[in-house]
């Protein structure tokens, strides 16, 4: 992509109604604008974003066995009184009454919609077990939005749902997707720890929260610290086999939100130089809540003696949206955002120091077509700007290689290579940069 042709609105000054870094840098970077308050509209640099955040998800639900469907943001209000959570939810809930007057609502969560579709459906043991996700908008009207898209009213979640016989099951569900969970995080570059959380009004109980460490994240979290140390994709993963080997490993630490938090047993489990105490992001959250939902709604199957049982279920959460935020968060510096290079909206920025200067200018041509042509992507920033500016604004959108044409070292036959993670540069020729980069 040509940066003169790109729709990328960055802004040089600071936008005073963002608090924190990272919402100041998604409006800076030009990758969101508020359309109302909690409410945003995804420019070009932060949809793409969005949707690679969206296929790692989507990939690690599909490696855990989990299906992908997508039911409507709109839904009608009579499911949500058969569970009872229509009138529990409150004003968080945004209300809607279609043309004849039928109460609707934009879904905050979609427990009683899928809980429908498996009841008319599933009627035996024989089709169990199932997990089944989609990555949908949700709208919550939060008392206090803020943080740009970090708690917004409207925001993209990965919801999914399990549905086992009995409570056996239900666990290696949840086990499935615990795991899962722990793989996204760590493929999206971040250290996610889960943490024995509240259930709130999803009910249930058993549950984790998802949570990486941010100075600026809104729950105060306390665990162990060797949970920061593992790396979790170091080992491959059969979801076919008994998982709670690693769940034990993990849920074996303390580890818990400001909620869940005992003083003593945080002491007396935790040797003092191991103790983290800290602010943190919740980027995920799972619950398994047996028969909350099914019960009410009546979701009942045959067992195999014959016998009827009503289905265990949990609901399993990513903040696909949030998690935008919470990258940058945890991934920038004084000069702008740092992409790992899984979620980065591109992964090379081409920068000609010298546009008109013939030399320049074909050199970068040539490396904009090999680097497209190997699937490379990349923005070629070939606009009249300054050197300066140029840098300016590479270092702002974050992008994880600077690979920059000039006329002094097109004299000598190199080109410079800078990582944006750590600053450094190489000078090269352009065939090995070349090398590198689709390599
Ligand atoms: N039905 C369950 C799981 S599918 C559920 O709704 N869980 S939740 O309420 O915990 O939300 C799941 C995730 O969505 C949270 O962990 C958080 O990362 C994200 N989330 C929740 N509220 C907001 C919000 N207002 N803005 C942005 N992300 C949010």
């Amino acid at each position: 992509m040509r940066l003169s042709r790109y729709f990328l609105p960055t802004m040089k000054e600071t936008p005073a109604e963002a608090q924190i870094v990272s919402h100041r840098l998604m409006l800076r970077a030009g990758m969101v604008r508020q359309a109302s308050a909690g409410i945003y509209s995804w420019l070009p640099l932060g949809f793409r974003v969005l949707k690679k955040i969206e296929q790692i998800v989507r990939e690690e639900q599909d490696r855990a066995g989990a299906q992908e469907l997508l039911m409507p943001t709109i839904q009608a209000a009579d499911l949500w009184r058969e569970s009872g959570r229509y009138d529990d939810y409150g004003k968080e809930m945004l209300r809607i009454a279609d043309r004849h007057g039928r109460e609707m609502l934009y879904g905050p969560t979609n427990e009683e919609l899928i809980t429908d579709i498996f009841r008319a459906s599933v009627k035996s043991y024989r089709d169990l077990p199932r997990i089944l996700y989609h990555i949908q908008w949700k709208f919550r009207d939060e008392v206090r939005p803020r943080f740009g898209v970090m708690r917004g009213r409207e925001f993209l979640m990965k919801d999914g749902y399990s549905f086992d016989l009995d409570y056996e099951g239900a666990r290696k569900s949840y086990n499935k997707m615990f795991v899962s969970y722990l793989r996204t995080y760590a493929r999206l570059g971040l250290k996610a720890i889960p943490m024995e959380a509240e259930t709130g009004p999803i009910g249930g109980d058993l549950s984790h929260e998802f949570v990486i460490l941010a100075d600026t994240g809104e729950t105060e979290v306390f665990c162990h610290h060797d949970l920061l140390d593992y790396d979790v994709l170091a080992e491959t993963v059969d979801y076919d086999g008994d998982l709670s080997p690693i769940v034990e490993f993990w849920t074996k630490f303390y580890a818990r939100t400001d909620d869940k938090h005992e003083a003593a047993a945080f002491e007396s489990q935790v040797p003092e130089d191991k103790r983290v105490q800290r602010r943190g992001i919740e980027v995920g959250h799972i619950f398994y809540f047996g028969d909350k939902y099914a019960a009410p709604l009546g979701a009942i199957v045959t067992g195999s003696d014959g016998s009827q049982t009503t289905l265990h279920s949990g609901s399993y959460g990513i903040g696909v949206s949030r998690l935008v935020g919470g990258i940058i968060e945890a991934s920038h510096d004084d000069d702008g955002i740092i992409w790992p290079e899984p979620v980065a909206p591109f992964k090379v920025g081409l920068i000609n120091l010298k546009v008109g200067n013939e030399g320049c200018d074909a050199l970068c041509e040539e490396l904009y077509g090999k680097l497209s042509d190997a699937g490379v992507e990349l923005l070629y920033s070939d606009r009249e700007d300054s050197p300066g500016a140029k840098f300016a604004e590479m270092d702002l959108i974050g992008l994880p290689w600077q690979l920059v044409v000039g006329p002094r070292g097109l004299k000598s036959g190199v080109v410079e290579l800078k990582s944006r993670a750590s600053g450094e540069r190489e000078e090269l020729s352009p065939e090995s940069a070349l090398a590198r980069l689709t390599g």
